[in-house]
Parts: C-alpha cells; structure tokens; sequence
C-alpha cells in the first residue's frame, strides 16, 4: 500500500461528484493499492447538503477512503492535493449570455488557480470539468504560475465516451472494439469528433472504422452532429444534464492520466495547444494523447482532411474568441 494521497473535488454536492466520488473511493481511478483523503470544496450554503454525502462516504465502508473533509474554503480544500477534480462552476441560468457565463465563471477558476498555486502539491494534475471547460481551465492555469502548465487539463473524455459507444452501436460490436477516435477542440458544439483514424476489431480482423462504416455521409454529418448534440439530447429527456456518464468520463481521464494508455491506443484531453496540427497556442484544445509516466504527449503526424481542417478551424476559433472574452472580463476587474 502507498501512502494516501489528497484529492479534490470541487462542487462535491453537485450531481457529477455525487457519481465521481465513489468511484475515487473504490479505488477505480488511482488503483487498488493507494489510498486516499478526498477534499470536498462547494459553497457555503450547500454544505448541509454535502454533510449528507460525507455520511454516505462513510457508509460505503470502503477500505481506501481515508479521510474526508468537506469544506467551502479553497484554501483547505487544495492543501496539498496530488490530484484535482474541478467540477463546480456556475450553471447557465434561463436568459444568461454565454459571456455573463464566462464572467461568473472566470472568478471561481481565477480563484482556484491562486488556491492551487499557493497549496497543492507542484506535480498537481488538474482536471476541469465545469464549463466552459476548455477556458475555465486556461483561466485556471495562467492564475497558477508555479504549476506547469501542462498539469492543466479539460475534460472531453465525455464526448469521446459517447463517440465510441456510437461507432460501436452502428458497426454492431461491443464498445471495446472501438478504438482511438478522436475529439478535437472545445467541450461544445463545435467540438470535431473525428472517426477518420478510429479502428475496430471484427471478427475477421482489425479494420479502419471508415471502411467498416463504408459510408462517409454518415461519418461527416450524423455522426457528428449527434455527439455534438448528445449532451442537450440527455438534457431534453432526463430534465438534468449528463451526470452518471459525466462522472464516469472524469475518472476515465484521470486514470488514464495517472496509469498510462496502452501501445498504440490514444484518448482525447483539452491540453494546452503547443501549436500542433496549426492550432494556435494558448487555448486549451482538445487532441489525441498518449500517456507514459504521467505525461501525456499529443500524438503526431496524423492525417488531417480538408473536412477536418475547416472543422478544426470552427472549433479553434470559438476558443480564441472565449479566451478574448475571458481576458477582457479579467482586465475590468
Ligand atoms: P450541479 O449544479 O449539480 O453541481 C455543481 C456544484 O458546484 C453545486 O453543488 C454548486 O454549489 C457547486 N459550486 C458552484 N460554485 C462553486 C465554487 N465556486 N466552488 C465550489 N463549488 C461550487 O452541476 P453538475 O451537474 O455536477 O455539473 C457540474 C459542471 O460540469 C457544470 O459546469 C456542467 O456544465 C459541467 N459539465 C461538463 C461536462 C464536460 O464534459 N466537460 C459534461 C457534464 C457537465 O455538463
């Protein structure tokens, strides 16, 4: 057994954590073998609400859960942390802009950036989950200078989920069988999910998913459009947006994180551009990556179709233009 190691979840009463938790408590994301001390951060009038949760924490009986500490201080709440779950952010209210969104929301990530940069640990890995992802997430990094900025990272782990159990479904095969397609971009619906380099393991062998979906209309529209849309989909029909699934995603990022991929297989994580593929640098991107040691590496020299590339083009253009906006709220305050 490893020592435990500090792990924050921010929003811990919200309905993401309340699914993330016990997976983190069970061991499915860092392993069997290291124990852990959850940090529970929300706002101070939902910690009644979250003193219901840490009893059922308690419930659980589960060995590697070590200590719980449910708090609304940012600064006990990231004390110390080796990993950081950043589910909470400000929800869009009926009749919000998207930049009134990201207004509210660059506050809190402004806030715990500071946090994170005074008192986690400089090996940190963050994972921002609350939206706007992908910018809160840069928010976040540039508030915290003594962290690289690689340990920063969005989460688009959802969509890829949901990519794959669409390949799958359509091809007919169990979900493992599909393997590396790629989310590229923001976590909205510009998002670019991209089956062009996916493969699939039939029965009679390893094939390109384009070839076994032998339909290019499909792949480029439906396809598309359907991930892009699934999120308002679950919406419209459960009346609450993707929790289960979302915290699911969560832990899937991060232990892929924190144990690696496997040879030759990639996932997909909002990292900061270093200028691959022609994405501008400085906005968080979601690209393939492969992970060894604890570092992600963006996966190189993959083809890129004129389709792709004006695609690539919508969805990196959003995120200059959050970004702008973002920067234009900071400098008012
Ligand atoms: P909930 O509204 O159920 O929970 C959010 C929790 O965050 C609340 O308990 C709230 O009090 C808390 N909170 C608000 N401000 C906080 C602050 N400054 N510090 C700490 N806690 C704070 O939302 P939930 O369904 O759990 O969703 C959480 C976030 O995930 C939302 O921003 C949502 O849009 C985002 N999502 C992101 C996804 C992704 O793929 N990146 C997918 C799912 C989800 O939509």
């Amino acid at each position: 057994m490893s020592d435990p190691i500090n792990v924050v979840v921010t929003g811990a009463a919200g309905q993401i954590a309340y699914s993330l938790l016990y997976q983190l408590a069970a061991g499915s994301v860092f392993g069997p073998n290291q124990p852990i001390n959850l940090r529970l951060l929300d706002i101070p009038v939902m910690l009644g609400v979250l003193s219901g949760v840490v009893m059922e924490l308690e419930d659980l009986a589960l060995p590697l859960l070590r200590e719980v500490i449910p708090t609304a201080d940012p600064v006990e709440a990231f004390k110390d942390v080796a990993a950081a779950f950043l589910v909470g952010a400000m929800p869009r209210k009926e009749g919000m802009e998207r930049k009134d969104l990201l207004a509210a929301n660059v506050e809190i990530f402004k806030v715990q950036g500071e946090a994170l940069d005074k008192h986690a640990r400089k090996d940190v890995k963050v994972l921002v989950v609350g939206n706007p992802a992908n910018t809160n997430a840069l928010i976040c990094s540039h508030y915290a200078p003594t962290i690289p900025k690689q340990n920063f990272t969005a989460m688009t782990r959802l969509d890829q989920n949901r990519a794959q159990a669409a390949l799958a479904s359509r091809l007919g095969v169990q979900v493992d069988k599909v393997k590396n397609v790629i989310i590229w971009g923001n976590h909205s619906s510009t998002q670019y999910p991209d089956a062009s380099h996916a493969i699939v393991t039939l029965k009679s062998g390893t094939k390109p998913v384009p070839a076994a979906v032998n339909n290019n209309g499909w792949l480029d529209t439906t396809f598309v459009e359907t991930i892009q849309k699934r999120g308002a989909a679950v919406i419209s029909a459960r009346k609450m947006s993707s929790a289960m699934s979302a915290a699911k995603a969560a832990g899937d990022h991060m232990r892929d994180w924190w144990m690696g991929t496997k040879p030759g297989e990639w996932v997909s994580m909002g990292v900061l551009s270093d200028g691959s593929y022609g994405i501008p640098k400085d906005i968080v991107f979601s690209f393939p990556v492969n992970i060894q040691n604890g570092q992600y590496k963006i996966v190189q020299g993959l083809s890129i179709s004129d389709v792709a590339r004006s695609k690539l083009t919508v969805t990196s253009n959003e995120l200059q233009e959050e970004r702008a906006e973002a920067n234009n709220v900071l400098q008012k305050k």
